[in-house]
């Protein structure tokens, strides 16, 4: 086996060399891109509040009910280690606020503190991982009439701006220990299902709340924020508060990261044609790598234009370093772990796809006005032999090459999903 693999990727070597492309190079860059791995995909995105207090659970739309889905934090825990052991390099998880360890009770989102995330601490420790984090805005009693920061009551926005406020204290808790910064990313599900004459003052108010949320200065190299925009959601299809053109903003003024996440757009709408622009007014970005179908964006990610298209405006950016890589999808009507492992290796695949342009020979056809060559070149180089390099990859990084992913998933299914009931 490991021998065909690596007789294939010499010769796709070869084939990539002819067009300068140094296939060890392109290698050694792809494995320093982690990705943040969202704990969500694991439970349907749950979390462990309920069972202590007995909170709705519900919020976001996640839909089917495949068996072998974790339901508490060692079984979470567990299925972790195994999507990370099914997806080559090394990455991050991705944390949210409702998975604390409340082993010892919940004691409410607006007094969460680092004390229910140490053992994540300590878990990511004996693992080397590095945490990101997001604060639970949904999924709750005070989630008022579907708002929370932007909510025209006072009661309301306060107890989420404290919420926001241990969160923060939590992610520079995470990334001091860690000694990796944490990023903290904001989403509100904030909206209005119909028309509404009062987009301005829910946005103010948004505004005057994430200022005083995010007032405290916490040193960047322990933890930074994100915020990320959405277009409708279910239930608020006639008005999102947090509008792209609002954390546009809002990012530009306090010099604060972006989150584009690709779901959260007009199905027709290039998410990839907005990281140039983003790139001139904000320092880095976060990306929620997602795939959305129609009205949804939170499928398992697969290798469409949509991805292909975004890395390819990464790299071609020239700011892969100042991207962050985050996963965002839940399906439950298939085994979960497959879908981890699918949708992350996707998202790498799709990025080797990008450092294996030529791009410096489309770039001088293009200087001397050959619109068509450049055009061909990037046809012919879609169907180079990519999978030879990333089943190279996956073989130098110890996991399962290919599709044996799969049998290793079956097999995790059977002994331990299978007997979650
Ligand atoms: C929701 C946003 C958000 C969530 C997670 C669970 O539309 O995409 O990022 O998916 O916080
Ligand atoms: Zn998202």
């Amino acid at each position: 086996m490991s021998k065909k693999v690596l007789d294939s990727y010499l010769k796709a070597k070869e084939q990539y060399l002819e067009h300068d492309i140094d296939t060890e190079e392109v290698l050694k860059t792809l494995d320093t891109v982690s990705l943040s791995i969202h704990c969500w995909q694991a439970d349907d995105v749950t979390g462990f509040e309920s069972v202590q207090a007995g909170l709705d659970s519900s919020g976001l739309q996640v839909t089917g009910n495949y068996p072998g889905k974790s339901r508490n934090i060692d079984e979470l825990r567990m299925d972790l280690n195994k999507a990370f052991s099914l997806i080559p390099g090394d990455h991050r998880l991705s944390l949210h606020a409702s998975y604390g360890d409340f082993n010892m009770g919940f004691p409410g989102r607006d007094k969460i503190s680092p004390d229910q995330f140490e053992s994540w601490v300590e878990w990511a420790k004996t693992k080397n991982i590095n945490i990101d984090f997001n604060s639970t805005f949904f999924a709750h009693p005070n989630v008022k009439n579907g708002y929370t920061l932007a909510s025209k009551e006072n009661e309301i926005r306060s107890y989420w701006i404290e919420h926001g406020k241990r969160c923060r204290e939590i992610s520079a808790f995470i990334g001091k220990e860690l000694g990796s910064r944490c990023i903290h990313n904001i989403w509100i599900p904030d909206g209005s299902k119909d028309i509404t004459p009062s987009r301005y003052e829910h946005r103010s108010l948004l505004k005057d709340s994430l200022d005083k949320m995010c007032d405290e200065k916490i040193p960047a190299d322990q933890m930074t924020d994100s915020v990320e925009a959405k277009l409708f959601g279910i239930g608020s299809e006639a008005f999102v508060v947090g509008s792209h053109e609002f954390y546009m903003g809002y990012a530009i003024e306090n010099n604060m990261m972006l989150t584009l996440d690709i779901g959260h757009f007009h199905p027709t709408e290039s998410v990839a044609d907005k990281v140039s622009s983003a790139f001139l007014f904000v320092d880095e970005l976060l990306l929620h790598v997602t795939r959305g179908i129609r009205w949804d964006s939170d499928h398992i990610v697969t290798f469409n234009d949509q991805l292909t298209e975004l890395m390819q405006e990464i790299v071609w950016t020239g700011k892969l370093d100042k991207v962050n890589l985050g996963l965002d999808f839940f399906d439950a009507t298939v085994n979960r772990i497959g879908a981890y492992a699918i949708g992350a290796r996707n998202t790498q695949k799709a990025l080797l796809l990008a450092l294996l342009m030529p791009t410096n020979k489309m770039i001088e056809y293009e200087n001397m006005g050959k619109y068509f060559e450049r055009l061909a070149l990037f046809e012919e180089f879609k169907t180079k032999p990519l999978g030879a390099v990333w089943d190279y990859y996956c073989l130098s990084k110890n996991v399962p090459v290919g599709e044996k992913y799969i049998a290793e998933i079956q097999k995790y299914e059977k002994e331990i999903l299978s007997k979650r009931i």
